[in-house]
């Protein structure tokens, strides 16, 4: 097994990739929390699953969308909190082959996204509303329907299926990249899952997978003892000063982000972000030494939203010209400045200027380390000779003298 710096080389390295939240609930079309949100019973979900028939399944296409737009790595539900698989398991009949659909949903999905170069990832939930040993009551408001109220269970047969699962899926589809599990809260964490004995099986598997931080352990100070993941992944939000320990190193972090605001499929939520939003995003985190994981909610029959495909090709046509300044960087360890943000690769500096102002764009006390400026979509020239200033000239300022008053390219010009 590689140690962890040597592990998340490449997933440091590549910053962008594509989650994809893909399930029953997607025939709803109301988000993936559905089932708990609406207080359904097995019966009430249950038509779901006799209807699921994703006909226009084609995970080729996911990935060249993926590819397209940047991406370098991708992570799909093999199994959400509704405890649907994906996946053939033989541990359940709850699963997509003895749906209409009679395919491995996940063995395509690998398959497609390692064809196109693509890493691959895999979520899946620890907590499932279906099986008859997940608890329904205490610390488990989700699972809010009468069919599992005062069972008696037996919540380590649960584990035992939970583990036997990661198992199938990390022995039956060849290498995967990530293992992205969904989550602990309240005491349910670490042991409880027993996760030490988890990770020693994944790890005995494959040695090289990244796993997320939600098993539980704090990754900020880690113990030894007790697994606290190889990346954060905070949710929905950038953390400001991007996510370091204690002693104020950088972990490695991975913001997931839903392109409108459900992660499942949702027919009502038009909330989509625009390009430019999704773009800035991505810079943001690279500037905080983080990755961006940007959700997908395919639809009922299997097919990304048009809208969603939009912003990724308006997304993928700024990373053909700029992705240079995205992947392989990461923060520049200088203060943010007034107009965008700085990433970094080597020495190299990327200015992603988001804030025209007026006249020069000025980067304090840099002249001396700069040798000369490039636009990167088109790698022309840009001038850095110091303005005339009245005789207010700060002698190490550098300035980027852009020809026109409007930036090249409003969303994020890169210089
Ligand atoms: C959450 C889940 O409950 C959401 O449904 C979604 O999967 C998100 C990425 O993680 O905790």
């Amino acid at each position: 097994m590689k140690e962890h710096a040597k592990r998340t080389e490449w997933f440091l390295h590549d910053r962008f990739g594509m989650f994809i939240h893909w399930g029953l609930y997607a025939i709803p079309a109301r988000g993936e929390w559905v089932r708990s949100y609406e207080y359904m019973s097995n019966e009430a979900y249950q038509p779901y699953f006799d209807e699921f028939d994703p006909v226009r399944y084609d995970p080729k296409e996911w990935a060249r969308a993926a590819k397209q737009a940047g991406m370098k790595y991708a992570v799909l539900t093999a199994k959400h909190h509704d405890g649907f698989c994906l996946f053939d398991s033989k541990l359940t009949e709850y699963k997509a082959t003895n749906t209409r659909a009679k395919r491995d949903l996940i063995k395509e999905y690998v398959e497609a996204f390692r064809a196109e170069g693509l890493k691959v990832g895999l979520y899946y939930s620890l907590i499932d509303w279906h099986h008859p040993d997940y608890p329904a009551v205490g610390n488990h408001p989700m699972r809010n329907n009468d069919d599992y109220k005062n069972k008696e269970i037996d919540f380590d047969q649960y584990l035992d299926y939970m583990h036997g699962q990661v198992k199938e899926l990390l022995t039956n589809y060849g290498t995967i990249d990530v293992m992205w599990f969904d989550y602990s809260f309240d005491d349910m964490t670490g042991e409880k899952w027993r996760s030490t004995e988890l990770v020693n099986m994944i790890r005995s598997i494959q040695p090289d997978i990244l796993i997320d931080n939600r098993l539980g352990g704090n990754i900020k100070s880690p113990n030894p003892e007790i697994f606290a993941g190889d990346f954060a992944s905070p949710e929905q939000i950038i953390p400001p000063q991007g996510v370091t320990d204690e002693a104020g190193n950088s972990i490695s972090w991975e913001a997931c982000i839903t392109l409108n605001n459900t992660w499942g499929y949702s027919a009502m939520d038009k909330d989509y972000k625009s390009a430019q939003q999704v773009i800035r995003v991505l810079v943001e985190c690279v500037s905080k030494n983080g990755n961006l994981l940007l959700n997908v909610g395919p639809d009922a029959k299997g097919e990304i939203p048009k809208e969603s495909l939009a912003i990724l090709a308006e997304v993928g046509e700024w990373m053909r010209r700029n992705a240079d300044s995205i992947v392989g960087c990461s923060s520049s360890g200088l203060p943010k400045p007034e107009w965008g943000r700085f990433t970094r690769n080597g020495n190299k500096l990327y200015a992603h200027i988001l804030d025209r102002g007026i006249g020069s764009v000025n980067v304090n006390g840099m002249k001396p380390k700069v040798k000369k400026a490039r636009l990167l979509s088109d790698n022309s020239e840009i001038s850095i000779e110091t303005p005339w200033m009245g005789f207010h000239a700060h002698q190490d300022d550098l300035f980027i003298n852009l020809a026109s008053n409007k930036l090249p390219d409003e969303r994020d010009t890169v210089v």
